[in-house]
């Protein structure tokens, strides 16, 4: 089967690994192509920072710093320290040296002239990360958050302010001229099946959402399309995505983020939703509205926890 995943960083990047686990214990072979949001990317201190193609790219290859949730496992900050002593970058946007090892390899793949997609392929090659990770997109689409004071890039709003300074807004600048990364609409049009991954549904999947084309790839593809909630009895988990959601004025519910995606039969995106047991009081409406719903445990606790989701989604999708 071809399983076309839409992600953001730490989140996305669980699932992803708990699909992974998944496949590799079905008889059936099947392969993942993983789209990632490219809207919190950004330069900083002359290099090319993407955070959750790296998120992705660390958690895949096990590399990761499990605590924290990005960055690499255990890092040191001594380039970052002589950054902030002359000045440069943002202090309180930790850059760990093994992380910006692989920025300076980024910056420089992308100095010789190749697209972003080139390049996370050059970066990924090093490790068997076990599925296809693209880029939504190899322009430079960056998030920023609109807020009383002005716009700021959106991991400026996340880490500095901790998403306290309120959102007024999201926009991707430079969106208008983008396009989907080579592959991403090829990838959907020949799916089985698309999931969700329960990432920020306003600047991870909304952002991957708003390259142009590819919500156009997303209605016409003949594969189902389902999404697993990133919200679980009214809270997000992790994290400050709640911020998110309320600036666009949806509730942080299960089954309000479900109805901002919109039943595919009524010209939204999902043809099943997958909720958390606790939010099992959801199902009956959101299938009226459309959405095959179904309440399964969504703790992504550990690759097994996340398996058995990934497979609770896989088999919805096949219903
Ligand atoms: P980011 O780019 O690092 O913010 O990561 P994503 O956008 O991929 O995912 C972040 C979201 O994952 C958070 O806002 C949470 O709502 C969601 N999340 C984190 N852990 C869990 C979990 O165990 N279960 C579910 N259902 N969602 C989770
Ligand atoms: N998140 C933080 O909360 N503080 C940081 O200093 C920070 C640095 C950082 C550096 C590289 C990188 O790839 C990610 C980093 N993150 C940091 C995490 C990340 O940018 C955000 O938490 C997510 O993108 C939110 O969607
Ligand atoms: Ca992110």
């Amino acid at each position: 089967a071809r399983i076309v995943v839409l992600a953001g960083g730490v989140g996305g990047a669980k699932f992803v690994r708990g699909l992974r686990a998944l496949v590799r214990r079905t008889a059936s072979p099947a392969a993942i192509t993983v789209v990632a949001n490219t809207g919190d990317d950004l330069w900083l201190a002359g290099l090319r920072v993407t955070p959750d193609l790296d998120s992705l790219m660390y958690a895949l290859a096990g590399v990761n710093d499990d605590v924290r949730g990005w960055g690499r496992a255990g890092e040191s900050e001594r380039v970052s320290a002589e950054l902030a002593a002359y000045g440069v970058g943002w202090p309180w946007f930790t850059l760990g040296d093994l992380d910006i090892g692989t920025h300076i390899a980024r910056t420089a793949l992308l100095r010789e002239g190749l697209p972003l997609s080139a390049v996370v392929e050059r970066l990924s090659a090093r490790w068997p990360l076990g599925v296809r990770l693209l880029p939504a997109t190899d322009a430079e689409v960056e998030t920023h958050v609109v807020t009383a004071e002005g716009e700021l890039h959106f991991e400026e709003w996340w880490v500095r302010t901790r998403a306290a300074l309120p959102a007024l807004g999201f926009v991707q600048r430079g969106v208008e001229s983008a396009t989907a990364a080579p592959g991403v609409r090829e990838a959907i049009a020949a799916a089985d099946v698309v999931l969700l991954a329960p990432s920020n549904p306003v600047v991870s999947i909304g952002t991957i959402l708003g390259i142009p084309g590819i919500r156009e790839a997303l209605r016409d593809t003949a594969a189902p399309v389902v999404g697993l909630s990133p919200v679980i009895g009214g809270s997000v988990v992790r994290g400050m995505a709640d911020a998110c959601l309320t600036a666009i004025g949806v509730e942080t519910d299960a089954a309000a983020i479900a109805r901002h995606y919109g039943a595919r039969s009524a010209g939204g995106l999902l043809d099943g939703w997958l909720v958390d047991e606790t939010d099992a009081a959801a199902v009956d409406p959101l299938r009226a509205a459309g959405i095959a719903a179904r309440a399964v445990p969504l703790w992504m606790t550990d690759d097994d926890a996340t398996a058995a989701m990934a497979d609770a989604a896989l088999r919805l999708a096949r219903r």
